[in-house]
């Protein structure tokens, strides 16, 4: 099966089509609390019409989902996005944008498997809510770094402030970004990548 049967989801758009050269598929995961920027990650950076599960939110979700500092949201993803990244010739990134919420938990069974590693997007405004998420992150074992999703009026604080307060490795990448931006989204995304390739080498290499 080549890289391109994915493509069946998109349709078959000129650029949907990946290069022949496309030879390294690699699923990465973005998960973080409600609201924090994550379909908005995945479309901004996506070369096909991310896939999205929005569904307006109903009144199941009315006191559950925490609407601090996004109020004005009115659709939450269900199941999860879907997008897709070439980073170069060779190279093709799958992104799983996956719900945050404790409620959908479930949809977590499987969604790691393969995955290579994970980005973990916060808001100041509300960092405990992934708490729970870099705990499963851990747990699992997936490799993830962490990307600060920078909001007009959430209060500024250095990313060392938020290390401590996540509690985070020295060793974890903490990054800032406005991933409403491909550019700064694709910077994350790379920012993964390093991770990785620092993760695949020998201890006495790092
Ligand atoms: N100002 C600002 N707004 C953002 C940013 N990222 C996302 N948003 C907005 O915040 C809301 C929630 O984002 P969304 O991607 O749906 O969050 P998700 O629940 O994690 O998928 C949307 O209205 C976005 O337009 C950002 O970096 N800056
Ligand atoms: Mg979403």
């Amino acid at each position: 099966m080549g890289l391109n049967s994915f493509d069946a989801v998109a349709g078959p758009r000129p650029q949907d089509v990946l290069p022949e050269s496309a030879s390294v598929a690699v699923k990465i995961v973005v998960v973080g609390g409600f609201g924090v920027g994550k379909t908005t990650l995945v479309g901004a950076v996506s070369e096909i019409a991310p896939l999205t599960t929005e569904e307006t939110m109903t009144q199941a979700g009315a006191g559950v989902d925490d609407l601090f500092g996004v109020e004005e949201k009115s659709a939450t993803t269900v199941a999860m996005d879907f997008g897709r990244i070439s980073l170069n010739d060779r190279l093709v990134l799958y992104l799983f944008g996956t719900p945050g919420q404790q409620r959908f938990w479930f949809l977590w069974n499987g969604l790691f498997e393969g995955a290579l590693g994970a980005v973990v997007l916060v808001d100041t405004r509300r960092l405990e809510s992934c708490f729970d998420v870099l705990g499963r992150l851990e747990e699992g074992g997936v490799p993830f770094i962490v990307a600060v999703n920078q909001f007009p009026d959430a209060p500024q604080h250095s990313l060392e402030d938020i290390r401590l307060a996540l509690d985070l490795s020295p060793d974890v990448p903490l990054v800032g970004a406005d991933v409403r931006h491909r550019e700064a989204g694709r910077d994350v995304l790379l920012a993964l990548l390093r991770r990785l390739h620092t993760l695949a080498q020998p201890l006495e290499a790092r």
